[in-house]
């Protein structure tokens, strides 16, 4: 692999890696650029192995949107309803949201996903009472709730500070942050496909919060749209600095983009080989982040498998239910059962682990 790797030039990159030294904004636009895409996998499989073997973790989880009216013109969102009389808009009541965890009593999940549009007629106490009512069906459940830019949202609508608004959720029963509302950090970017929500500085500042206030939290990066090579590996880099300071974030997860439906449909998707880049990419500059996740909804299932080899340990989970996704276009299942992840898992020669969003070992599945 050495000659390939020096053919490629990345011998510099391995030496670095190698002698355990940081790699550079230089290093990951270096890696984007070779065309060798067997030898940048080589490396980030070869960071993976090194901090997980074959280890692949996916857990069993439930997605919710209780609503999609959003004051935000995301260029890039298909789910979003600006106004709530559009015909496709929807805001469900506290019960029609709680109903939706009560008809999966018979499922051992151990994590509940809600995002939301930032809907401007909800009173703060909708989301309060949100988290309670989950709590109260299943007592054991984790809620990984509300973007960074949901946070922003509601401080800002409700006249709170970022850390009441965190410190009231905590209360209600919020235990994690999920990563969506980073797309792209650089400010040339946000301003043209995301202009109207929180920028770059208050996503992180509020994780950084978040992180203080003992909440884990992920990070996630919207990739193959109008950004270039640097402003991903800068991406990186920023999550990685924010990783630092304070070890909070449990995964990185780069989210392909899905142009159906939405302002920026005239852009093709990013390829089976991008994909696979951006995550051995992701693995090799977020060398402080321990977990590299390939949301299959996202990735398409195919892909999201043969991720294992480039840098990826995670597959997010059985989801079920996910729209931001299914809107835009994405093909793949609603979800997946944990036999069929577990299987396709094996299938790409990897040791699959059902994990809680904490990462403790669930189940260890047997052969299927
Ligand atoms: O922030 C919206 C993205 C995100 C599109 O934390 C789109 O475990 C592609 O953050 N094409 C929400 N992407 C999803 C998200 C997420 C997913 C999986 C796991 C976790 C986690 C978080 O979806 C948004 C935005 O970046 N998005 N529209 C689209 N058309």
């Amino acid at each position: 692999m050495k000659s390939r790797i020096t053919a490629a030039g990345l011998a510099e990159i391995d030496d670095k890696l190698q002698a355990r030294e940081r790699l550079s904004l230089e290093d990951g636009v270096r890696l984007f650029a070779s065309p060798d895409l067997l030898a940048v996998g080589w490396l980030a499989n070869r960071s993976r192995e090194e901090r997980h073997g074959a280890r692949t973790y996916f857990n069993y989880n439930l997605r919710l949107e209780p609503t999609n009216v959003c004051t935000a013109s995301c260029l890039f969102c298909s789910f979003a309803r600006l106004k709530p009389t559009d015909a496709a808009a929807y805001t469900m009541s506290l019960e029609q949201a709680w109903d939706k965890l009560r008809q999966r009593a018979h499922q051992p999940l151990t994590e509940l996903h809600v995002v939301n549009g930032l809907n401007p007629d909800l009173p703060f106490s909708y989301y309060t009472e949100l988290l309670r009512g989950f709590k109260r069906i299943r007592p054991d459940i984790h809620l990984k709730c509300f973007t960074a830019v949901e946070i922003a949202f509601f401080a800002d609508l409700y006249g709170m500070s970022d850390e009441q608004v965190l410190r009231e959720l905590i209360d209600a029963g919020l235990d994690s942050l999920p990563g969506g509302g980073a797309e792209i950090f650089a400010e040339r970017v946000r301003r043209k496909i995301c202009h109207d929500k929180c920028g770059a500085d208050r996503y992180l500042d509020i994780h950084r919060l978040a992180h203080r206030l003992g909440l884990k939290t992920n990070v996630t990066m919207l990739y193959g749209h109008i950004e270039t090579m640097e402003e991903r590996v800068d991406h990186m880099l920023r999550a990685r600095a924010l990783q630092d300071e304070t070890g909070g974030f449990q995964a990185f997860i780069p989210l392909a983009f899905h142009p159906d439906n939405n302002q920026m449909r005239k852009l093709p998707a990013p390829s089976a080989s991008d994909t696979l880049k951006v995550h051995a990419v992701s693995r090799l500059m977020c060398d402080n982040i321990p977990h590299i996740k390939a949301f299959w909804i996202a990735t398409g299932v195919d892909v999201a498998q043969a991720s294992l080899w480039f840098g990826v340990d995670d597959l997010d989970g059985t989801v079920q239910e996910e729209k931001i996704y299914h809107m835009a276009g994405s093909p793949t299942p609603e979800g997946l059962t944990t036999a069929q992840l577990t299987r396709l898992v094996r299938a790409a020669g990897r040791e699959p682990l059902e994990r809680d969003t904490f990462y403790n070992i669930v189940a260890i599945p047997q052969a299927v």
